[in-house]
């Protein structure tokens, strides 16, 4: 597969937890595709990476590598089955002769993950992420059974107007209106009439990018149901216990903690505390 894309680049994927706030329970995982080159020990960012590949023509090919490593590594683990599993999607894919919908729905059953319950998070990376591209792409993710996520709410090109014509069932705010909410009266105001306006609609809100106890405890305070964040556990591995073939007492591990969000979450309870 390298060579489709950059010489010695080897792929790879980590899960970063999405938490209820309310309970610290991991309510899903955010997928996000990681990178490196073997040989010259370089990590590579993966937006820089997306872009070469785009320039190249390879974009499609690089989004659909890293939906199905993450989709693969889901199947070879036992996950609880409440979980939501988010997917970032560039719609620019839209725009490759080889793209055909159905791609991720096919590569779902093919593992045996018919249940899945996936979100597709369209970004504000996306130019192309006006209603033309969004009028073609999100029937084909409904269609798929999927729930849609705008990502980056606030930033680039998820607009105030892209919310409106998208109206997604999940809503992401942006993490440089999350950063520093705390002694802020108009990131604090403006998170408050979303809550609301996401209240209203029925929508979804999750804050991204919570990095610090006094940030988590403001979101909390406005009645956020669900954040993303450092404090709340990086993007990593799947949790140990969920890896490797399935053993007997896993088969009730429905609502438990994954080993990795227990301990951040643990550390954010006691930051909180002393903030
Ligand atoms: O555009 P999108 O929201 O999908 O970007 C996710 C990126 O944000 C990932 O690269 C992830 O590692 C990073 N990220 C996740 N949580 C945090 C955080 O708390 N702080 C910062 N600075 N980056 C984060
Ligand atoms: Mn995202």
């Amino acid at each position: 597969m390298d060579e489709l894309f950059l010489g010695d680049v080897e792929l790879d994927v980590a899960f970063q937890p999405i938490v209820d706030l309310e309970t610290f329970r991991p309510f899903g995982y955010e997928v996000l595709g990681r990178a490196r080159s073997r040989a010259r020990g370089v990590v590579h960012r993966p937006d820089h990476l997306l872009e070469l590949a785009h320039a190249r023509g390879t974009l499609l090919r690089l989004d659909r590598a890293w939906r199905a490593l993450a989709i693969s590594r889901i199947a070879a683990a036992t996950v609880p089955g409440e979980l939501r599993w988010f997917f970032n999607v560039d719609s620019r894919c839209i725009d490759d002769p080889e793209h055909t919908s159905g791609f991720t729905r096919a590569t779902l059953e093919a593992a045996g993950l018919n249940d899945l319950q996936v979100v597709i998070e369209l970004g504000e990376r996306d130019p192309l992420l006006d209603a033309t591209r969004l009028a073609r792409l999100v029937p084909s993710y409904a269609q798929q059974g999927f729930a849609i996520a705008l990502d980056d709410l606030g930033a680039g090109h998820a607009s105030l107007n892209r919310l409106v014509e998208l109206r997604p069932d999940v809503a992401k705010l942006d993490m440089k209106l999350v950063r520093g909410i705390d002694a802020d009266a108009y990131r604090l105001a403006l998170l408050r009439s979303l809550v609301r306006f996401a209240d209203e609609v029925g929508m979804i809100l999750i804050v991204e990018g919570i990095e610090t106890a006094a940030e988590l405890t403001a979101v909390r305070r406005l009645g956020v149901a669900f954040g993303q964040g450092y404090l709340l556990g990086r993007p990593r591995e799947l949790p140990e216990a969920w890896r490797g073939p399935m053993r007997s007492h896993e088969a009730g591990i429905s609502g438990t903690f994954p080993t990795g969000t227990a301990s951040a979450v643990s550390d954010a309870r006691v930051l909180e505390r002393g903030a």
